[in-house]
């Protein structure tokens, strides 16, 4: 091993806290993790990391697990590597939490001692034990007035970048307002998880990030700033403001440098260099795009029980239905996500409509033979129409459409759509029809943030990162790289399990090597080593094909519309 300085990333997600510990060329020398259920169910009552409260739909982790997590994950990982040569941490945490630190905590966060743990010195110094998780349902009414208060849903997409959803922090924080007034009042300082891990590591408050922020419904990002009448709304009117204001802090807008170094404890207790830094921590979305060289037009779909759409865009149009965040490290730059609720799962259910593979083989052997046998859109011979269908076994999101299969069929050129009779398809048609609507709506919702990636190419993703348990998949590559393009391919991306404690690693080492106006992508671009990382799966862009699916946007859209008015 190299005895050059080292980089650590946390990943502080629903479940565990990971660690993991790079190199300045970014090669991994030591990982752990603490496993919340695992290492702490019995002592805090918790399920997958969090409490449940079905009744009022609260979904909600205690805060001090997390600092007795800290505590234990660094114990664990100073057994693996000498603490002492790491230079700079960052990392990534779930999205949309917040922590309510107390009056009077900043005070006891400087003055942490070495000889007691992070949970016992830091007892009552939350004004809520509880941090809201993203899984929470509980804000129906702030919602609505989220969406109604600059006008529409649209406006509010327009200034925040998403519009209204339960667990985005500004309608957790105004519920918790009104449900616990004295809780607020003695609010001092309101922390995304983001910020509050970074503020134990330095033992002050450290701002907010400038991606991470845009995940509160608060933050207005045409202005960089937050908005005046979501304040307004949050705070129960204008005179509350300025207090608010004052509890949330500053957010920084460069997500590189440091926030500061970290605290004596960590010094004294685990041997860390006084002189580590702290780079802003993200968003574990933010993150996700950090874990490789993402350029702008680079495309990353996480295929997993749900279904993720991530890319780098220099363009900003926002939807209720999408959401849009600062990008974690360039300015000019964002991250357009779309988050399905309908993935795995769905495609799993339309493969069980196939005769059953023989015991032992592959599962999906007869699926993917059915999509791979096939042609687009189910067009075999001249005069055959093209087939689109929606399957939402879960009401979905992107769009907001209840539970349901449609079948609907239209001319190649998209005209004369009309909803067809399910025994005009085949469970083969539906396999096909699966996979093909979920990458068309993954184009048609992107189709206006790409540009051509090259002379004489339409507008389209440079490359398609699959990650996931159905990046494995043959027959959900090609069908990705046909419908979506992807001048330069589509690839599987592994990087482990572990891509948002990596994207966290790579974050710190762009954050205090960069050179003077050096973007992420540049310096970590210089440093990654493709192979072992990502395997080619797929050509990507076809002449042709790309435009069959092209001509059929239209009518997928007009499909989504007559269902959503039905
Ligand atoms: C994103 C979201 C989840 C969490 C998971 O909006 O809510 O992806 O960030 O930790």
């Amino acid at each position: 091993m190299s005895s050059g300085p080292l980089y650590l990333g946390f990943d502080l997600s629903t479940q565990q806290l990971k660690a993991i510990v790079i190199t300045s060329d970014l090669q991994v020398v030591a990982e752990t993790k603490v496993d919340f259920d695992g290492d702490f169910g019995a002592k805090y009552g918790i399920t997958k990391g969090v409490h449940t409260v079905a009744a009022e739909s609260e979904v909600y982790a205690p805060v001090a697990m997390w600092l007795e997590a800290l505590d234990l994950v660094l114990q664990r990982l100073r057994e693996k590597v000498s603490l002492e040569r790491i230079r700079g941490v960052s990392g990534s945490c779930q999205q949309h939490g917040s922590v309510y630190w107390a009056r009077g905590a900043e005070g006891r966060l400087a003055a942490l001692s070495a000889d007691k743990s992070l949970a016992e010195q830091l007892e009552g110094s939350f004004s809520h034990p509880f941090a809201p998780n993203w899984q929470d349902h509980s804000t129906g009414a702030e919602v609505d007035q989220f969406n109604s208060k600059l006008g529409s849903s649209e406006k509010l997409a327009d200034a925040t970048g998403s519009g209204a959803h339960h667990r985005f922090t500004g309608p957790q924080i105004m519920r918790l307002k009104r449900k616990l007034p004295d809780m607020y009042a003695n609010t001092e300082r309101i922390a995304l998880v983001s910020s509050f891990l970074a503020s134990v590591l330095i033992g002050a408050y450290a701002p907010a990030d400038i991606s991470d922020a845009c995940g509160m419904n608060l933050w207005d990002i045409p202005s960089n700033a937050w908005s005046e009448p979501l304040l307004e709304l949050t705070a129960g009117g204008k005179d509350g403001v300025p207090e608010l204001r004052e509890k949330l802090g500053p957010v920084r807008l460069d997500g590189g440098g440091s926030v500061g170094s970290v605290a004596a404890y960590f010094v004294q207790r685990y041997g860390f260099s006084a002189e580590c830094q702290v780079a802003p921590f993200t968003g574990d979305n933010p993150a996700t795009i950090l874990a490789l060289p993402l350029r702008p037009l680079d495309v990353i779909v996480s295929l997993g029980t749900s279904t993720t759409f991530l890319m780098i865009t220099p363009h900003y149009k926002p939807d209720p239905a999408y959401h849009f965040f600062n990008h974690p490290t360039t300015p000019g730059q964002y991250m357009f996500m779309l988050c399905y609720k309908n993935g795995g799962l769905a495609r799993e259910k339309v493969r069980d409509a196939l005769p059953a593979p023989a015991a032992g083989s592959d599962p999906w052997s007869a699926f993917n033979d059915a999509v791979l046998g096939s042609k687009p859109l189910s067009v075999t011979s001249p005069g055959d129409r093209a087939k689109l269908g929606l399957y939402f076994y879960l009401p979905e999101i992107v769009p907001n459409i209840r539970a349901g299969t449609w079948r609907y069929t239209c001319k190649p050129d998209g005209s004369d759509l009309k909803e067809s009779s399910s025994s005009e398809w085949t469970p083969a048609d539906d396999a096909r029809g699966i996979v093909e609507s979920q990458a068309l709506s993954m184009r048609m919702r992107s189709r206006d943030l790409v540009d051509a990636p090259a002379d004489g190419l339409p507008p389209q993703p440079r490359r398609v990162y699959l990650v996931g348990g159905g990046s494995l998949n043959p027959a959900i590559a090609r069908t990705m790289g046909e419908v979506l393009g992807g001048a330069e391919g589509v690839y599987k991306l592994d990087v482990g399990g572990n891509a948002c404690a990596l994207g966290g690693a790579y974050k710190a080492v762009w954050a205090l090597e960069r050179a003077e106006g050096e973007s992420f992508d540049e310096l970590i671009g210089k440093r990654w080593r493709e192979e072992g990382a990502i395997q080619k799966v797929d050509c990507g862009y076809r002449d042709g094909v790309f435009q069959t699916y092209g001509d059929v946007l239209g009518a997928f859209g007009q499909m989504e519309e007559e269902i959503l008015r039905g």
